[in-house]
């Protein structure tokens, strides 16, 4: 079979492979993205054809598109205890090093995918990086709680 050659069916193509390691009965972390997007399109189809998943979204995109898709959610309020969490990346290096959260969902996604028992990176061949940094910056992430001192502490 010939391999996708445009970017978006590669990212499809690594959703579609993350299906292996999702069974029935299962608690998933649902990442954020333009690839984790796909994985969460293509579980919303096994849900609708009969599989009992339940989902814990790293952000309020992927909760609007996963109840869209027809996948319940576990609220962030109750203790949850998640089976795999899938996302993407930013970047990868040779050692499976990660810089994530570019697209802004960063603590959600550390505290999901710490919280996994197993955790799936999707990453198309663009992602492959020598080292981590360089081409892409560092994401952070500052929660409303006292953002303001944070804000000033960081100033040179
Ligand atoms: C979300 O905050 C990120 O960690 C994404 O998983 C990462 O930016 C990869 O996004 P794309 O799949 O859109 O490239």
């Amino acid at each position: 079979m010939t391999p996708p050659h445009d970017l978006d069916s590669l990212k499809k193509a690594t959703a579609l492979k993350a299906l292996d390691f999702v069974r029935d009965g299962m608690v998933v972390g649902l990442g954020t993205g333009s690839t984790a997007k796909h994985m969460v399109m293509v579980l919303g189809e096994k849900v609708r054809a009969g599989m009992k998943l339940r989902g814990v979204a790293t952000s309020e995109e992927t909760a609007a598109l996963a109840r869209q898709c027809g996948i319940p959610l576990i609220d962030s309020d109750n203790r949850w205890e998640i089976d795999v969490a899938i996302d993407g990346a930013d970047q990868v290096d040779p050692g499976f090093n990660l810089i994530k959260g570019g697209g802004g969902a960063l603590l959600k996604e550390k505290i999901v995918a710490a919280s996994a028992k197993q955790f799936i990176v999707l990453v198309d061949h663009t992602k492959q990086v020598p080292a981590l940094g360089g081409s892409f910056p560092l994401p952070i992430e500052i929660i409303p709680f006292g953002w303001a001192v944070q804000l000033e502490k960081s100033k040179p």
